[in-house]
């Protein structure tokens, strides 16, 4: 009898804002993606658990919120006896993959958290050659840490570069070790695009779903792209696929920062002194966010240009789950790690800032069994909800230990919704910046650790996030409820590492 559980096929981007698709925005073209929201549901209130690559990265495979897994922010390493979906699907009987990012692990390695992704070993092609997995649930890994020309660049994606031919590779990144000297690459980028890691990262996805389909078994793949996340560099034609002058950047509103924390407020200045908010390595975004108008411009043709080649490549994979004769069974899930701001409240790229620009995530799911095509669903998801939903459709138990709720029924078009609030964690620093923000269906919260300011929006009446009700004297009573239901929600998501099996 053929193997009836469903294929998994999980695409992601890195730090892409919800609004850039096509489906929601007429001035950037994403036909894969559109393909996929009218084929399947988009989701329009999906929540990263952090705003930061690592802590969020580690939720979507361990189905733990930051504060449980332990990978706090980046530069931290999630810990390698933590279970994660990988494990429990192959446990299952599934292959599990990952080709593109990780980035589980800091560019430093010491013996207590000893990491892959950190240089030498980056530029180490030799253990490449010889390492592809298992490694955090992946029995098979193809992986690059870069962004960009970034000097991080080797790894997997090093070795496909070499055996295409581009023995020379080294010559379009960054130097490795550093040359102080080196050139500074912008928006147009000299590395033709089919040995950019876009290419590989959907060439290689496809020969990973290959490899399983010709061996019969079920799997789980997750196609991990690196764009649209900064340096804004890609090359041609993405680079000048749009024009600067036909970008719609967001922008700040007259008086919106009075109502704001001391941290946002400072962005706005054109020399900020950030140093009450150091403890150690430095804090994203922290610093002016006053950027030349003509600027933001021309690096949001370039975002925008990164987003149509990545989409280029998942209408290469769409393609082949139809010709391998496989779509009907492959439940595919695109989302992003993080959002990013291209001007909305006087920000531009990322920090600890936490507009829905940066913590609501564009989220489309094609899924076998769903009741309906093109449709949209507003219910509330979290990143930690990926790996129960999987284990769910796989038919596998869903550890106790796992934060995240089935989001199954909802993607099935079965069930309205699956939860009533999410939590949106962001500890930057041991206690100098730590932030934690609840979400409803109408209302956003976000504390401030060691500090009276926090913020308080509503959502419907106030989409844009341009009142802060959190000091309005006639929002106490609001704020006060909000934080009974805050607590609960806590409560409610305390992780449960066995069952209860006797008396005593
Ligand atoms: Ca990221």
């Amino acid at each position: 009898m053929a193997d009836s559980r469903p294929n998994i096929l999980l695409i992601t981007s890195d730090q892409q804002h919800w609004d850039t698709l096509g489906v929601t925005n007429p001035r950037i073209s994403t036909p894969a993606l559109d393909r996929l929201a009218n084929e399947g549901t988009r989701f329009d209130r999906t929540y990263c658990p952090n705003p930061v690559c690592t802590p969020s990265r580690a939720s979507i495979i361990t189905g733990l919120y930051p504060s449980v897994h332990g990978a706090w922010t980046i530069g931290v390493k999630l810990a390698e006896d933590v279970p994660t979906v990988g494990e429990l699907l192959q446990a299952h009987g599934y292959a599990t993959s990952l080709i593109g990012k990780a980035h589980f692990q800091p560019l430093a390695s010491t013996s207590e958290q000893t990491s892959l992704e950190c240089q030498p070993t980056l530029r180490d092609l030799d253990f490449w050659r010889e390492f592809a997995g298992p490694w955090y649930g992946f029995e098979h890994i193809e992986v690059a840490r870069n962004h960009a020309d970034e000097s991080h660049a080797g790894q997997h994606y090093a070795l496909w570069m070499e055996e295409r031919g581009l023995t020379n590779w080294r010559d379009y990144f960054v130097p490795w070790p550093p040359e102080p000297d080196a050139s500074v690459r912008e928006h147009s980028w000299d590395l033709p695009q089919e040995f950019h890691y876009t290419t590989w990262t959907g060439e290689r996805t496809i020969a990973a779903i290959e490899r399983d389909v010709e061996a019969g078994q079920p799997f789980f793949t997750w196609a991990s792209f690196h764009d649209p996340h900064p340096p804004y560099l890609v090359p041609e034609p993405w680079a000048s696929m749009y024009d600067p002058s036909d970008m719609e950047p967001g922008r700040l509103i007259p008086d919106e920062m009075e109502r704001m924390p001391t941290t946002t407020r400072l962005t706005q200045e054109r020399n900020p002194d950030f140093t009450r908010w150091l403890e150690g390595h430095a804090n994203h975004g922290f610093g002016s966010h006053l950027v030349d108008d003509a600027q933001l411009r021309k690096d949001m043709a370039v975002y925008y240009g990164m987003i149509s080649f990545m989409d280029q490549q998942i209408g290469r994979i769409l393609d082949q789950l139809d010709e391998f004769k496989i779509a009907d069974n492959t439940i595919v899930v695109f989302t992003t790690d993080h959002g990013h701001f291209l001007g909305q409240h006087g920000l531009t790229a990322k920090g600890a800032f936490h507009y829905e620009d940066l913590i609501r995530l564009p989220f489309l799911v094609r899924a076998p069994g769903q009741a309906s095509t093109g449709r949209l669903s507003s219910a509330l998801q979290s990143l930690v909800d990926l790996a129960p939903t999987f284990l769910d459709a796989a038919g596998a138990p869903v550890p106790g230990m796992m934060q995240g709720v089935s989001q199954l029924a909802v993607w099935r078009g079965e069930a309205e919704r699956a939860r009533s609030s999410v939590f949106v964690e962001n500890r930057h620093q041991p206690t100098a910046l730590h932030l934690r923000t609840y979400v409803d269906d109408r209302y956003k919260m976000t504390v401030h650790r060691g500090t009276e300011e926090g913020e308080l929006y509503d959502l419907v009446e106030d989409p844009g996030e341009i009142h802060n009700l959190w000091a309005d004297p006639a929002s106490g009573d609001l704020r006060a409820c909000l934080m009974g239901c805050w607590i609960q929600a806590e409560i409610a998501r305390e992780p449960t590492r066995f069952p209860r099996i006797a008396h005593a």
